[in-house]
């Protein structure tokens, strides 16, 4: 209430761009300084949230932050697996331009280089403290893989993260562990961890071999070590006193993040969270367990709204949500079965995670990549709903520009600058969308229709479960009229297929070196 006061005290802001009803908010100063909170969903689909239509799950936290935000309902993630998509949002430039960013193991090597400005450099040259908090996915330590048995180097910190508190890649994958600025936390010496994913390592007990003693069963994959009754991928022995227990990963997530904002709150930060929820295994803390009714992956979700509380109330208490961009999203759509035997269709209930749109996590239709985007700056972005076109990709260049800062030669090569449409004043559609399938297959979107690249790879995964979208015909849709990708019209508008074929291709050609 004190801020609709306030605001509709304040002069127009001058980006609006006419026609824009609503309450007036002060002008964008030349260099803006809010605090910026980036939180990453994982696998979260854009019909899991009471905001975006749910009815079978609620979601108030997230409904308040879109109430007094921005909700994007065509935004998309750069990818519809989470390491090429965090590379994206990370780097500005597309993950397929660079071989070695598909889904990565939990040893993986860091797969941004040290050298390649980012983000967070950006958002550090802009005077900002900067921490990543959460899921990683994007490797740690050298070519080779990572030792977690020493400071591991490089890693969040030479890309422009002054703190990092992680998981390393996800939380089905070993080591089950985190890493607090190159370390893993609570390890022992006496104790070292060694990790594989080629071979077993260690006598600690398997998927494979002993499952009798899992609490949570694989079904397809997932049946190396155990740790904690859930069999992982990969293999792993050691750092027993750093081990992570399931039922707390989301409240620790969640007390990293806070402790950051706190010790922040006199300066300007760049916070990235990355939530584990609502991934595989999921396992929801007691506070959780049962209360959604729609088994854990409901549970889960109701996990995740409570994380984005806990943050919003940290930034309450602290009277710096105001001064606070907040953006909350998905890395990419939603998986229902994947890779674990909880139920998850089953016990669906009516639940439409992919909302009406086809396909979901690793796809290349809609649910793919189409993901919840919603940001929140109660100083400055009105809200409302935003409709235009919107890929994270830009989120890189936008918030370049609202802090200011110049980016070196060759910086975020495929980010625009579209910090308009991210605050809700401008309702410019992006040029094209390019989406991008667990199989590195690509489909553009541009002026109505969406060309999906011919490709002989697999149709489908997980026993038919999930559309990847390939095809070894070219796939033409008219989205705005078809959005839920029914009629291909490939063959009736060749003329339009060879001309999205023709911008997709030279998307392509741009910036090899
Ligand atoms: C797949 C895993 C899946 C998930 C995914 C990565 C199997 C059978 N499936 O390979 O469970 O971990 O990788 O998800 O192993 S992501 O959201 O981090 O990209
Ligand atoms: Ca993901």
């Amino acid at each position: 209430m004190k801020q609709n006061l306030l605001r509709a005290t304040l002069p127009a802001l001058p980006l609006l761009s006419a026609g824009c009803a609503g309450k007036a908010h002060a002008p964008l100063p030349e260099q803006a300084r809010p605090n910026v909170v980036f939180i990453f969903a994982d696998d979260l689909g854009i019909g899991d949230l009471s905001c975006y239509g749910a009815t079978r799950v609620a979601t108030p936290n997230i409904d308040r932050l879109a109430s007094e935000g921005t909700r994007f309902t065509n935004a998309y993630s750069t990818s519809a697996t989470s390491t090429p998509s965090r590379f994206g949002l990370l780097t500005g430039m597309y993950p397929w331009r660079l071989p070695n960013t598909q889904i990565a193991p939990g040893n993986s090597e860091l797969i941004i280089d040290p050298e390649s400005y980012t983000l967070a450099d950006a958002m550090h040259d802009a005077g900002y403290a900067t921490g990543a908090v959460g899921k990683w996915h994007l490797g740690l330590g050298p070519e080779g893989g990572t030792d977690f048995n020493v400071e591991i180097s490089p890693d969040a910190r030479d890309l422009g993260f002054d703190y990092e508190y992680l998981i390393p890649a996800t939380v089905d994958r070993v080591p089950c562990v985190f890493i607090e600025n190159g370390r893993v936390a609570g390890l022992d010496p006496n104790d070292p961890i060694t990790v594989d994913y080629k071979h077993k390592v260690g006598d600690w007990p398997t998927g494979a071999e002993n499952p009798e003693l899992l609490r949570l069963r694989p079904s397809h994959g997932h049946d190396n070590t155990i740790v904690n009754g859930i069999s992982r991928i990969g293999w792993m022995t050691g750092g027993k006193s750093a081990l992570w227990i399931d039922e707390g990963i989301a409240d620790t997530i969640a007390l990293k993040a806070k402790q950051f904002i706190v010790r922040h709150k006199d300066e300007p930060f760049f916070l990235y969270m990355g939530t584990n929820d609502v991934h595989v295994p999921r396992v929801p803390h007691p506070r959780f367990e049962g209360k959604s009714g729609l088994g854990t992956r409901g549970d889960v979700i109701l996990q995740l709204d409570w994380t984005v509380g806990e943050i919003m109330h940290t930034l309450d208490s602290l009277g710096i949500a105001d001064n606070t961009l907040l953006i909350f999203t998905s890395d990419n759509g939603p998986a229902i079965d994947d890779g674990y035997q909880d139920e998850a269709f089953m016990r669906l209930g009516g639940h439409t995670p992919s909302g009406i749109y086809r396909g979901g996590k690793y796809s290349l239709y809609e649910a793919g990549t189409r993901i919840p985007f919603i940001v929140r700056w109660a100083d400055y972005v009105r809200p409302g709903v935003q409709d235009a076109l919107f890929s994270q990709i830009d989120v890189f260049r936008s918030l370049a520009a609202l802090t200011g800062v110049t980016l070196p030669e060759g910086a975020a090569p495929d980010s625009r600058n579209h910090l308009a449409e991210l605050l809700g004043t401008g309702h410019t559609d992006r040029e094209y969308i390019i989406e991008q399938n667990r199989q590195n297959t690509l489909a553009i979107m541009s002026n109505g229709w969406k060309y999906f690249e011919p490709s002989d790879k697999q149709t489908y995964e997980y026993r038919k479960s999930v559309e990847l979208g390939n095809s070894p015909q070219p796939q033409l849709y008219h989205i705005a009229r078809d959005k839920r990708e029914q009629h291909d019209m490939a063959a009736e508008r060749a003329d339009i297929v060879q001309a999205l074929a023709a911008k997709l291709q030279e998307i392509k050609n741009e910036h090899k070196q």
